[in-house]
């Protein structure tokens, strides 16, 4: 099928839930990469393909489309026409699908999100931030445990955009957050599955940065020791 799509992205757990998904379809696109550390995303150019400055953000010809979850949907309906990582609407398994990528849109995305800022990123150290974001991270985990030890994949039996975007958050979370993922074994196959499939390894990859595992490994712990290193700054 023809597209003239440009993805305007960034490798993080956002960013390649879109390239993953392109990848999948095996649909030719151009990656425009944006350095979110640089703020290129708030520039007015950018504004105008996502309002919300923020990465990922998509142009098919003069459509634009932006919220990582809103290009999954997009994507599936437009062009998986052959229903490779989708559900037809109507079925039951699309309703599932569609509710486990609101889940991560709503409550995964956000609340590790919330748990990276706290853990990685603060300007002040706040033990109560941490705690409470990392708990809820992983009680939003063992969410995804529970449905996985009864269901192959979070819609049913076939993988589907709504373990793209739940996997491109929990991939990370053993080096980012130091979580084992070990306390969900249900969840751990599910992610070591889905690592092995060449469209993801190339979308998780997108655009290239040149940055090995070990050196992002690294870029963490000494994310983690800086906030260590602080004060902590709740009052009592
Ligand atoms: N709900 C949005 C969140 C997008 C988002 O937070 N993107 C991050 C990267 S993962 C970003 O652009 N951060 C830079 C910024 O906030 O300026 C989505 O799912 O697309």
């Amino acid at each position: 099928m023809s597209s003239n799509i440009t993805l305007y992205t960034w490798p993080t757990p956002n960013g390649i839930k879109a390239s993953i998904t392109l990848e999948e379809l095996g649909l030719p696109y151009k990656t425009e990469g944006i350095n979110i550390s640089t703020n290129v995303q708030k520039e007015d150019w950018f504004l105008k393909i996502n309002p919300n400055g923020r990465i990922p953000a998509l142009l098919d010809g003069s459509q634009r489309v932006f919220e990582s979850g809103a290009i999954m949907i997009y994507l599936v309906d437009k062009y998986d026409t052959d229903r490779k990582i989708s559900y037809a609407p109507g079925t039951p398994e699309h309703v599932e699908q569609t509710s486990w990528l609101m889940f991560q849109m709503g409550g995964l995305g956000p609340m590790q999100g919330q748990a990276n800022h706290f853990r990685l990123f603060a300007g002040a150290r706040s033990d109560y931030g941490i705690n409470r974001y990392i708990e809820e991270t992983k009680r939003l985990y063992s969410v995804l445990e529970s449905r996985l030890k009864e269901s192959p994949y979070l819609a049913g039996s076939k993988y589907t955009i709504a373990d793209i975007a739940n996997f491109s958050w929990v991939r990370n979370a053993p080096v980012s957050l130091e979580i084992d993922l070990s306390e969900f074994p249900a969840l751990k196959k599910w992610v070591d599955e889905i690592n092995q499939r060449p469209a993801v390894q190339k979308g998780v990859d997108v655009p290239q940065t040149g940055r090995t595992p070990e050196q992002l490994a690294e870029l963490f712990q000494n994310c983690r020791a800086k906030i260590d290193g602080m004060t902590n700054s709740d009052k009592h």
